[in-house]
């Protein structure tokens, strides 16, 4: 019987993904969903994002346990923001497409183009949830290690395009680059594979152009 029910909930929360993804491909706003572990830079990516693209309006809703501290930050920037916070609710360690459909029914999205989510930071549960985004973006930084494309693969598997983030930090470590790359592309060849850093902005053009190069194809 819990079964049972567990599916209903399970087809309810995709069919709501879909009706999500469909919206706002209509409205013209590009939906990305930012998933990694906790301290990849997702929120540092944004910001940066944020500031560095003009002429687009942007929103966030933000994911986390606990705390506003991201969700700061992006208003503090002047970005329509909305935080979901999972620990008075059970602590889940994920968003679902119910939760983000509250949120948008709530949300001011006159004027946005493009909307982030910034997942709950860690590999394994967003993975397991489609939320409804056009794209599904996973955030791996160098410091992570090169393994871990290989150890967590749904995170890999579902996305459609990979940050590898502070490369500025290469220097410092004992990681390979191109061992990260091969590692993602062995659990997703059609990943799209970004190196940058949000810190000193290498390569970051290229996640820029991204972003405006698919916003652009779902308004043509
Ligand atoms: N060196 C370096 N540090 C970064 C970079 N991006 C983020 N950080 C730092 O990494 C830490 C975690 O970043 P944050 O954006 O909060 O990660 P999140 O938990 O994924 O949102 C912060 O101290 C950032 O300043 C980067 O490109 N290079
Ligand atoms: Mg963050």
């Amino acid at each position: 019987m819990e079964v049972k029910v567990m599916k209903k909930l399970l087809e309810a929360s995709e069919k709501k993904a879909e009706e999500i993804r469909k919206e706002l491909k209509e409205r013209g706003i590009l939906y990305l969903n930012l998933m990694s572990s906790p301290g990849s830079g997702k929120t540092t990516i944004i910001e940066r994002t944020v500031r560095e693209m003009k002429g687009l309006g942007f929103a966030v809703i933000e994911g986390d346990i606990q705390t506003t501290l991201d969700a700061q930050k992006m208003a503090a920037l002047g970005v329509k923001t909305y935080q979901i916070n999972t620990g008075p609710f059970g602590g889940e360690c994920h968003l679902e497409a119910p939760w983000i459909a509250t949120a948008l029914s709530e949300m001011d999205l006159s004027g946005v183009d493009v909307l982030f989510v910034e997942n709950i930071g860690n590999l394994v549960c967003p993975a397991e949830f489609d939320i409804g985004a056009h794209f599904n973006v996973v955030v791996l930084s160098v410091a992570e290690g090169e393994d871990k494309p290989l150890k967590y693969p749904l995170a890999f598997r579902v996305s459609q395009l990979a940050l590898i983030s502070k490369v500025d930090l290469l220097p410092y470590l004992d990681v390979s680059l191109e061992k990260i790359k091969e590692n993602i592309r062995g659990v997703n060849p059609q990943m799209k594979v970004i190196p940058l850093s949000a810190k000193t902005g290498e390569n970051f053009a290229e996640w820029l152009e991204f972003i405006r190069e698919n916003r652009n194809s779902l308004v043509s």
